[in-house]
């Protein structure tokens, strides 16, 4: 079986100038993966789990695992000698790196669904690489500002029942699967496609009553009866992003995180959650919008900005985007 390095390798035509730069930027990706597998996997003995004590610039409460996750990318990123700025949900601005060759950008999310670290539930990581847009000028938020649609390559890592590397570089999807006893991940999931369609929905329900009137028709629509198309959906949601959007990736199904009282714009983050999940998407066959706006194509204005997020089975989305444009 073919490794994630080797892969690369063998398609680096698709990446053309940019291949040496994704190449090593993906290598220290993987091992900051790796190491935080490892982590994961006996968190409860290594005292990592709980509350860090600190609040990150969403204002959300930071996880140890958060800040180790965090710390082990950044390490990583800035030996691979290829990256010169990173953009993470746990830090407040950018990260500019002083680095020879550093003409690539990485935005990340470095441990997705940290809630669900303390009670044993599958987490992830997700990020994005871009090209900065002057080579012969300093890295700027500006840089990070890019559209969606610019993005060299884009992945996640599924710390599941095993752990998974999904990944595109605008040529499909592919999924890698780590090998613990040759320490590496090899190819396991060639050409992944989204299912045109599906039978599961997912959304935190507990939000229904603060959800736009469309979303809520779309709900129930979901759960009417009707044979032929084979509704009542299921409703499966487990608060972890890369989860939700890997079996719905695999199975079929629509993600769904609309605007609420306490998030009008939407929860999740444009730069280091939606655009890369969308590029995944759009490459396996899937769709991914806000309730008007295809995600790839949003002019981001900070890098913590917040969308909606309808994403997964295109015919799935569409569907609901019929019943939020209704109001
Ligand atoms: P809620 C995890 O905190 C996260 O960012 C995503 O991984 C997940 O889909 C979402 O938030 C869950 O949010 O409000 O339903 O708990």
């Amino acid at each position: 079986m073919k490794s994630l390095h080797h892969f690369l390798q063998d398609n680096k035509t698709y990446l053309n100038t940019n291949f040496e730069g994704v190449l090593h930027i993906m290598d220290s990706i993987q091992k900051a993966s790796i190491i935080i597998s490892k982590k994961v996997r006996k968190a409860g003995l290594l005292n990592i789990t709980g509350e860090a004590g600190a609040t990150n610039v969403q204002g959300e409460s930071q996880k140890k695992l958060d800040i180790i996750a965090n710390d082990i990318f950044i390490e990583a990123l800035t030996t691979s000698g290829y990256c010169c700025g990173i953009a993470s949900e746990e830090n407040d601005d950018i990260l500019i790196i002083d680095s020879k060759n550093g003409q690539y950008l990485v935005c990340m999310d470095p441990l997705d669904g940290s809630s669900n670290i303390d009670v044993n539930v599958s987490i992830g990581t997700i990020f994005s690489i871009y090209k900065k847009l002057d080579e012969n000028t300093p890295v700027t938020v500006d840089d990070f500002l890019q559209k969606g649609n610019k993005q060299l390559a884009a992945g996640y890592v599924l710390y599941g029942s095993s752990t998974m590397m999904v990944f595109t570089s605008g040529n499909g999807v592919n999924g890698f699967t780590y090998d613990s006893d040759k320490n590496d991940f090899y190819l396991s999931n060639p050409n992944m496609n989204s299912p045109k369609n599906g039978t599961i929905y997912s959304l935190n329900q507990g939000n229904f009553i603060e959800f736009p009137i469309g979303v809520q028709n779309y709900i129930h629509y979901c759960q009417e009866k009707d044979k032929e198309s084979n509704r009542p959906y299921s409703l499966r949601y487990i608060g972890s992003l890369v989860a939700d959007f890997h079996r719905n990736l695999q199975k079929g199904g629509i993600f769904i995180y609309p605007p609420t009282a306490k998030t009008p714009n939407g929860k999740l983050r444009l730069l280091y959650e939606c655009n890369p999940m969308a590029f995944i998407a759009e490459q396996s066959g899937g769709k991914a919008f806000t309730h008007n706006q295809r995600i790839l194509d949003i002019k981001p204005t900070e890098i913590h900005q917040r969308v909606s997020l309808f994403i997964g089975s295109s015919e799935m989305v569409n569907k609901a985007l019929d019943f939020v444009k209704e109001y």
